[in-house]
């Protein structure tokens, strides 16, 4: 097996600049004949033209129409000696319906439809399936006449037709285009039309699909997709380019969705959602994929990937214009810490284990394995450091600039650094080891005030621990935004030298000295403002600051990352405690602060849920090089102890209370509505009806506690609540979670999308029957090994958010997950990877549970066929 390196990339010796293609559909048997217009860039006549091929019987070959010699190899299809520009027709034939691993052209329930990125091009047709070869498509699907009412591809429709009981659709796609970008889809669907006008008044017909009965659920989707395009020319001053603007949803999809020119294929579970079936984070979910994917028309379409290395320069940017449209239109502080919690959680995790990689990767087995919270989260956080440098204004004429140099064309991360560069002036270029070099700096500051002078002088030290394969970091360049504030809680104006200075401090060295005048007091620190650099911060706090920043900072964030510091101090102080067999400390400030929160602060309902949050155990893994996980456990528990107990009452009281508003919403005969203060609403409910529960459990008052859930499950009008109350009932073990799953099985047994909450439901649960109920409900009529959304929602929850019972001390939440990873990567082995992360962390587990996964391990190496996915990840797991 080899590794691709970024360093190794070649210009193409040849480029095909169009493509006819034609599908004679069959589930099992469809025919492809490419007809591609290829021209040699070589000077060097002897190099061959060499076609990437994967799964294909190849029926025909011609050159200029002639028989021509060929050499078919297990993944290629290679010719000698050809003239410089030709014509060449390739014919092959493929199985869509067996094709499990959803790459390529496939089934899903009845319906044709492609999954290209990375490499799945090559699984429909041999080609030069690399994305810097674009390339102008014409398709021709042909079917019998009444089989699939809707066939579709990419661009305009030129022709729909029926020939001697054949119906043939063609469809013409003016932009060129790299392969990973080309979508067919056939099937039966329900249509939802709207009509946009864009800013240079051309109109165009935006088309959902979505399956048949299903319309209803799709009108939020379309609406998104109308918001998306307006924001984009609001904000980024761009304009969508065709007269047509299709989105599909299917139910078998690998990820969230795709950004095919023209035909975004996605997953229905960012799709259909109603006031009825749909969560909250449904809907918001909904509304940020819809415009991930619009997005990526310009970032990513219009301006491509040169190779696969690159992929942040697309994915990147686009999540960090997806996060930016979500804050423009909800709300922005939210928004800003849903993102901080992906870094600070799974993305720290990922940096500080064996698939560490630079959100530019050096070498790639498995392109698949890349799709990583590292180039799509950490990716957004470089492009916000860059926009904090460079100031909304100037990045704009940065992206101006790009679009203008990068059209049509297939660049490097680069590129895109240059752009920013030249538009603003600013030399970018120590920025650039964001690019290149992986894990997460650690900023450790400190302060000396001089009272005599009046100057606060702040010591700021980074390091970067080594990362597999970069032992010595460069520093980075970290925009560290700041504010201090008095003891009175007010905020002191910036200033050096007389003058007003910037908030954002630029940290370029190894040891860096801020420093700043006419400070009347010693102040207190708030630092990294709205998360300003992706980076771990240590300072020493002094009693009582982390409280006046939670109760003082302006900054929403500073806030909230005051609160997660006060809670984490005592989680790394108990699970000491733990290890050493010592009694807990009391929580004291945890519970004042929550106290204050609760009753003092006026913090509106959601952003007072979301501050209250106690991180997961696995972002709690995050504060130890070596994680012990029964004391990370045990001290969690202890901390949501102290609070369920010691607030019992405020807990009580909140609990009634938003359930008489809610109550009252109900006999106003106001229905569920996705908005702010609905969401804050059920999102603070949520908190509180856990603690309240878990106190009354803890108290013994476990039947009080079952009729509670039980009674909020029987009132909920919508799926945020009914979730909020069989997740408690299965979460605190309560026992009307078995009436509670009862009848919701009975309810939504036959919508999938819906039943995976139940799915999830039981997985999460941390308790010893759980691995059991697993395993049965791999046996139910809604499971199915094939859909990926299934294994996410039942085996994927169990290993990734049920550290407790995964990691069992008896091995056999391991034994089950190996067990699954060796049948998945028969069928599916990207899906297989993407659930096997949380084995990854063996080296900074215990011995006993080192060992057992290392077992684990050596038994899938040894398994034949073992895919690249899986392959690459126990083999760096094991370095
Ligand atoms: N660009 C898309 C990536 C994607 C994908 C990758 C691997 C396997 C299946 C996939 N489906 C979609 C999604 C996006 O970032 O917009
Ligand atoms: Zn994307």
């Amino acid at each position: 097996r080899q590794e691709k390196r970024r360093l190794d990339y070649k210009k193409p010796d040849f480029t095909i600049t169009d493509i006819d293609l034609t599908f004679e559909l069959d589930l099992t048997a469809t025919i492809v004949t490419a007809v591609s217009r290829v021209k040699r860039l070589t000077e060097d006549r002897k190099i061959p033209l060499v076609l990437n091929g994967d799964s294909l019987k190849l029926l025909d070959v011609k050159l200029d129409g002639a028989e021509c010699a060929f050499r078919e190899t297990e993944n290629t299809l290679e010719l000698d000696s050809v003239p410089d520009e030709f014509t060449l027709t390739v014919k092959t034939c493929i199985n869509p319906k067996d094709n499990s691993e959803l790459m390529g052209l496939y089934v899903s329930d009845g319906k044709f439809c492609t999954q290209n990125e990375p490499e799945g091009f090559r699984r429909i047709t041999f080609f030069t399936d690399h994305p810097d070869v674009l390339a102008r498509y014409t398709t021709h699907i042909i079917a019998p006449d009444g089989a699939y009412p809707f066939m579709l591809s990419n661009g305009n429709l030129i022709k729909d037709e029926v020939k001697d009981g054949k119906r043939v659709v063609t469809w013409e796609d003016p932009f060129p285009k790299p392969s990973y970008l080309f979508a067919l889809v056939a099937g039966d669907f329900d249509e939802l039309h709207r009509d946009f006008v864009t800013c240079g008044g051309r109109h165009v017909d935006v088309y959902l699909y979505v399956d048949k009965g299903q319309a209803s659920c799709g009108t939020v989707a379309i609406d998104s997709i109308l918001r998306a395009m307006e924001w984009d020319e609001k904000r980024f001053g761009l304009e969508y380019d065709l007269n047509r603007f299709n989105v599909v949803a299917v139910d078998f999809f690998n990820a969230g969705a795709m950004e095919n020119k023209s035909l975004n294929i996605f997953n229905s579970k960012y799709v259909l959602v109603d006031a009825e079936s749909a969560t909250d984070t449904d809907f918001e979910n909904v509304l940020s994929v819809i415009g991930h994917e619009y997005f990526h028309n310009w970032t990513g379409d219009r301006v491509t990937c040169r190779d696969w290395f690159q992929l942040s320069l697309k994915e990147g940017l686009t999540v960090f214009r997806d996060q930016e449209f979500s804050s423009d239109l909800c709300c922005r502080p939210i928004e800003r810490i849903k993102a901080v919690n992906i870094i600070k959680g799974p993305q720290f995790t990922e940096d500080a284990g064996p698939m560490a990689h630079p959100i530019r990767p050096d070498y790639v087995m498995e392109m698949n394995n890349f799709y990583s919270v590292t180039v799509y989260d950490k990716g957004a956080e470089v492009i916000r450091m860059i926009h904090t440098i460079l100031g909304e204004e100037l990045f704009q004429k940065g992206m101006k600039l790009y679009f203008k140099r990068h059209d049509g064309c297939a660049v490097t991360c680069e590129d895109f650094v240059s752009a920013m560069e030249d538009a603003s002036g600013i030399d970018l270029k120590q920025f650039r080891n964001w690019y290149s070099q992986a894990g997460t700096p650690c900023v450790s500051g400190s302060l000396r005030y001089d009272a005599e002078k009046k100057q606060a002088v702040y010591t700021f030290n980074q390091s970067t621990p080594a990362t597999p394969g970069q032992s010595v970091k460069q520093p980075f360049v970290i925009p560290l935004s700041m504010a201090l504030y008095g003891s009175d809680g007010r905020k002191i104006l910036l200033k050096r030298n007389g003058e007003p200075v910037s908030e954002v401090q630029i940290l370029t060295e190894e040891h860096n000295v801020v420093v700043f005048d006419d400070v009347p007091e010693r102040p207190v620190t708030a630092l990294l403002q709205n998360f300003s650099a992706p980076v771990k911060v240590e300072y020493p706090y002094a009693q009582g600051e982390l409280e006046t920043l939670l109760k003082c900072a302006d900054d929403p964030v500073t806030r909230y990352e005051s609160m997660q510091n006060i809670i984490n101090s005592y989680i790394v102080l108990n699970t000491v405690n733990a290890q050493r067999r010592l009694p807990f400390t009391h929580s004291e400030l945890v519970v004042q602060s929550f106290r204050y929160i609760l009753e003092e602060s006026g913090l509106d309902n959601r952003f007072m849920a979301y501050i209250l949050r106690i991180p997961p155990v696995n972002t709690l893994m995050g504060l130890f090089t070596a994680i012990d996980l029964d004391a990370i456990i045990a001290s969690r528990k202890e901390l949501v102890r102290v609070l369920s107990v010691e607030l019992a009452d405020i807990w009580e009281k909140l609990y009634q209370k938003l359930l008489a508003e809610f109550r009252q919403r109900l006999a106003e005969g106001r229905g569920y509505e996705c908005t702010e203060e609905q969401i804050g609403s059920r999102d603070l409910i949520r908190v509180a009806l856990n603690f309240h529960v878990r106190g009354l459990v803890l108290k013994g008052e476990e039947a009080k506690a079952s009729a509670i859930v039980s009674g909020h499950y029987r009132i909920s009008d919508n799926m945020t609540d009914t979730l909020i109350a069989l997740n408690a009932a299965t979460a605190h073990n309560l026992e009307s979670r078995h009436e509670i799953l009862k009848d919701f099985e009975s309810r939504w047994r036959d919508n999938a999308l819906v039943f995976d909450n139940y799915f999830r439901a039981v997985a999460s649960a941390p308790y010893p029957d759980t691995l059991d109920n697993v395993r049965k409900l791999m046996e139910h009529e809604c499971f199915d090994l094939t859909n990926p959304n299934r294994v996410r929602a039942l085996l994927g929850t169990f290993s990734q958010l049920n550290p407790e019972c995964f990691n069992d001390i008896s091995g056999r939440g391991y034994e089950f997950l190996t067990e699954i990873l060796i049948k998945l990567n028969g069928t599916n082995p990207h899906v297989a990877a993407a659930i096997m992360t949380p084995m990854l962390n063996l080296n900074r587990l215990d011995i006993k549970r080192k060992g057992m996964i290392t077992d684990c391990f050596n038994r899938i190496m040894r398994i034949p066929g073992l895919s690249d996915s899986i392959f690459e990840k126990i083999d760096k797991a094991f370095k």
